[in-house]
């Protein structure tokens, strides 16, 4: 599982001990913008006076662990690899039981491969939500590879297959962002936007990455440009409260852009790393929605260079097939360059993720495997397909 979030160059977190002063916010000398609300500094007042942890998270120590050998630092950001790619594989587990299980019943007992066996492997890799499309095209490429003699047994297929799944994951990577250091690293706020249709998990989504970009060193603030929702800004001022990152909001109604603008320029004068953006996942049309999205971009690239420089479309894994066609509205107007694919724990169609690489040719960023704020994980390609397989 690769790193999370990490754009300097230093091997280790950055505790940024010789920076005092860049470390500590500082309202005095940045007063917030005057259109920004007093509910935000609230938040971020409550913050700076009590830095309290989630009390779970395996991630502050390796923040805190100023008493410990870089060995031993290493020692624990492996023991949290490890822990989070056995979660992972947890979560991909009813989705592994259907195909790979699967994929045992239909070969059990045959010796040789026939027209039946293809025809139900076809149905195996439909029913896991692999999609029709790319489905086709796997076994097109088996057939080929039994024509030329280079599959010969079941388990020659089975190896195809796998090598199928991993290639078209590898090939949406080329696509969108697929690692945060393709931004230059003098870029700041680095400013991600986060959209998709309502609940499929988006605030969530920005808890857990607040949490773990804040971990990994980063000056981190999240602004609430979900303005349509009466709740929306409540349920986020209570993760950026657990998760001790500033949050920026105003009351309900509020332009969205603008919102956003005030965040842009409370970030600059903070000097905060990266920006996450929330933002709304009904209107009254969706011609509104994508109008705002439109909006919001240009606002954030007049006010920093190349922003957004992500926006992430989050997929809920367990809406298959139907979050696919969501997916296809928000890649005409938001320019789209990542997905999180998230509640792959409550799935057995996992398969979707790479119905999803495949079909909207982007890079699946990170995956959601539960509620909580460490529930997320950097999607690693080798190690979906190893979970898939039962290896
Ligand atoms: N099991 C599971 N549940 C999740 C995951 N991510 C989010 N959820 C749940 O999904 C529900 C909706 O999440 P939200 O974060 O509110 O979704 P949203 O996209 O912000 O919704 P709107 O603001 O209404 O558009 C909540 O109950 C979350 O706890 C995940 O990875 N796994
Ligand atoms: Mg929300």
């Amino acid at each position: 599982m690769g790193l999370f979030w990490r754009r300097k160059k230093d091997d280790f977190v950055s505790l940024r001990l010789n920076e005092p002063s860049a470390a500590t916010p500082e309202p005095a000398a940045a007063p917030p913008p005057p259109a920004v609300e007093p509910p935000a500094e609230i938040v971020s007042e409550t913050v700076k006076e009590q830095p309290v942890a989630p009390a779970r998270s395996p991630f502050q120590t390796s923040v805190l662990g100023l008493n410990l050998s870089m060995e031993q630092l290493q020692a624990q950001e492996a023991a949290l690899e490890q822990e989070l790619s056995a979660r992972f594989r947890r979560a991909v587990s009813a989705t592994r039981d259907t195909l790979s299980e699967k994929l045992d019943t239909v070969f059990a007992g045959r010796k040789q491969i026939d027209d039946e066996l293809l025809d139900q492997l076809e149905e195996v890799l439909i029913a896991a939500d692999i999609g029709v499309p790319t489905t086709l095209e796997i076994l097109e490429s088996v057939r080929r590879g039994i024509a030329r003699k280079q599959i010969n047994d079941l388990e020659a297929l089975k190896a195809a297959i796998k090598s199928e799944l991993l290639s078209i994951l590898q090939a949406s990577e080329r696509q969108g962002v697929a690692s945060e250091l393709s931004v230059p690293e003098g870029v700041s706020p680095y400013v991600m936007m986060i959209v998709g249709v309502n609940g499929v998990g988006k605030t969530t989504t920005i808890g857990k990455l607040a949490q773990r970009i804040k971990a990994e060193g980063n000056d981190v603030l999240i602004c609430a440009a979900d303005t349509f929702r009466a709740a929306a800004s409540d349920q986020l001022a209570i993760w950026a409260e657990r998760t001790g990152v500033p949050l920026i909001q105003q009351k309900q109604g509020t332009d969205p852009a603008a919102v956003l603008f005030d965040s842009l320029k409370a970030a600059k004068a903070r000097g905060s790393e990266v920006l996450i953006v929330d933002t709304a996942g009904r209107l009254h049309t969706k011609s509104n929605l994508m109008a705002e999205l439109e909006k919001m971009k240009r606002v954030a690239s007049r006010e920093v260079q190349g922003a957004p420089h992500e926006t992430l479309l989050v997929v809920d894994a367990v809406t298959g097939q139907n979050g696919l066609e969501q997916a296809r509205q928000f890649l005409k107007v938001a320019g789209v360059t990542g997905i999180v694919l998230t509640k792959l724990d409550g799935t057995a169609k996992g398969g979707i993720a790479v119905a999803i690489a495949k079909e909207l040719n982007l890079p699946i960023r990170y995956a959601g495997i539960g509620e909580k704020v460490d529930d997320l994980v950097v999607f690693d390609p080798q190690q979906y397909v190893n979970s898939l397989f039962g290896n």
